[in-house]
């Protein structure tokens, strides 16, 4: 326990979603499919089958799960928009239905005193521009996204102030096009480079615009950061280290920040051939293009070793649940994550590591000089349901006791933090590993067979983060 808060008194004490893992109603008052609705039904895919069809239904029940947010305190919530609500076709003509709900949500949370922070894109893209152009493959999604963008920002001028523009662009590239995990199932290199470029122009060109439009409000893309650690001092496993954060951390974030590539990474690429094709004009955009914070959505830290160029290369995950089944997994001459011996982790393998989250605000405060919204940082695991419908989930109140901790001794050291988004507010469905994982403070109702009457219960983390916003972060014992 902390005597006095480090926390600013306007600090967004907030939790998060996403429009497909909650809303449901998938083909609704109007709403084209996503290319999410399409990936969902190809056999194996996803855990169990599980889809977002129904999700947790918060399209019908955003009233309920709203006053359960008031009731607790929550400062802030972070959800996403729906691209094909708004164009089912992704372009075109306005959903004035699919538009509105996302009206009466924002409505709802400013008349509780909740601050809306809207996601613009949380990868349901609408599968027409997928089927029309290939989706980020095209540079004609530069203007379909900034346009669809430009409908919300003159929608919501002056009721959010809180946009996040791309949500994880490296992992829905990294998983779309060179795992194969998430849609469009590619595995290519030279064409996930290609789509992340693209991703990077429309990210900028997005950013631009909300500056152009003078919005009242800031705007910030949410980078998954798992900050790279050295396995130990040897130089090679340093080396490799610094390789894993020039990769798979400043490939994006000095994109962001500066508008660059670093320098090692772009040759490397270029000399394999897989570098992406910098037209005139592009890195002008990039560097022009300046986002007004970093979101970061924190979950685990990566360990690094050399790794040969005969060495591992990608490496089963575990979506199932059980402790110790996924793999060692890497870049063959870069380097290799391996298991961090001074963590824990979860039962889907994520180390859990809260000085992790304290030394990726030192880094990104450092790097960017810019203020981070931390917009995910959560727990997924199996949560039981007493007969009397309590939820005793003190491991979650640990996890997250340990990072707001951290996060305010990063504040106390200089780091400009706008805010804390946990993952999630209620259970929902996690994209690979189905709804057995959860993760929210509202407990919903329903089995991995997508059986139950979605009804809400408090779990015991819903009363713990009530007390710390109410005491700002004072006490969060
Ligand atoms: C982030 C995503 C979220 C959420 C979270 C938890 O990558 O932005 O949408 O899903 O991770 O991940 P998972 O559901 O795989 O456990």
């Amino acid at each position: 326990m902390t005597e006095q808060s480090v926390f600013p008194k306007d600090f967004l004490w907030g939790s998060a979603s996403a429009a497909y893992q909650v809303e449901g109603a998938w083909d609704e008052d109007g709403k084209g499919p996503s290319v999410w609705d399409e990936f969902v039904r190809i056999p194996g895919k996803t855990f169990k089958a599980t889809n977002g069809d129904l999700a947790v239904d918060h399209y019908h029940r955003y009233h309920e799960d709203i006053a359960l947010m008031k009731e607790q305190g929550l400062k802030a919530y972070r959800f996403s928009v729906a691209w094909t609500r708004i164009f089912p076709e992704g372009r075109g003509e306005i959903n004035q239905a699919g538009l509105d709900f996302y009206v009466r949500l924002v409505d709802e949370l400013i008349a509780n005193g909740i601050e809306p922070v809207l996601t613009l894109y949380h990868w349901d893209l609408p599968k027409a521009l997928q089927e029309a152009y290939g989706g980020w493959e095209s540079r004609e999604i530069i203007d379909d996204f900034v346009n669809y963008a430009a409908v919300l920002f003159e929608t919501f001028r002056d009721k959010v102030h809180y946009w996040v523009s791309l949500n994880e662009q490296n992992i829905f590239i990294q998983m779309g096009y060179m795992l194969a995990l998430h849609p469009p199932g590619v595995t290519d290199e030279k064409r996930m480079y290609a789509a992340n470029h693209i991703a990077n122009l429309a990210n900028a060109s997005v950013i631009n615009k909300f500056h152009e439009m003078k919005m009242p409000g800031k705007i910030g893309p949410s980078f998954a950061y798992s900050p790279n650690y050295a396995f130990d001092s040897d130089p090679k496993n340093v080396l490799a280290a610094e390789n894993a954060e020039d990769l798979m951390a400043h490939w994006w974030m000095d994109i962001y920040a500066w508008g660059q590539y670093p320098i090692a990474m772009f040759d490397l690429l270029q000399k394999r051939g897989v570098a992406p094709t910098i037209e005139s004009g592009d890195m002008e955009l990039l560097q022009s293009a300046k986002p007004d914070f970093m979101g970061m959505n924190y979950y685990q830290t990566a360990t690094n070793m050399y790794n040969p160029l005969d060495g591992v290369g990608q490496g089963k995950m575990n979506t199932t649940g059980k402790k110790g089944s996924s793999g060692e997994s890497g870049v063959p001459g870069l380097y290799k994550k391996v298991a961090n011996p001074y963590v824990d982790r979860t039962n889907w393998d994520w180390e859990i590591d809260p000085m992790g989250i304290h030394i990726a605000l030192r880094r990104i405060t450092s790097r960017y000089r810019l203020p981070v919204l931390i917009t995910e940082n959560g727990l997924g695991e199996y949560d039981k349901i007493t007969e009397d419908h309590e939820i005793h989930d003190a491991y979650r109140i640990k996890y997250l006791k340990d990072h707001v901790a951290e996060v305010g001794a990063a504040i106390s050291e200089g780091c400009q933090v706008l805010g804390y988004c946990t993952w999630s507010y209620t259970d929902l469905l996690s994209w690979l590993n189905g709804y057995q994982k959860r993760y929210g403070f509202v407990y919903i109702d329903q089995d991995e067979t997508q059986e139950g009457s979605l009804k809400r219960y408090k779990k015991d983390s819903y009363y713990w983060y009530q007390r710390v916003i109410a005491t700002n972060g004072a006490t969060f014992d």
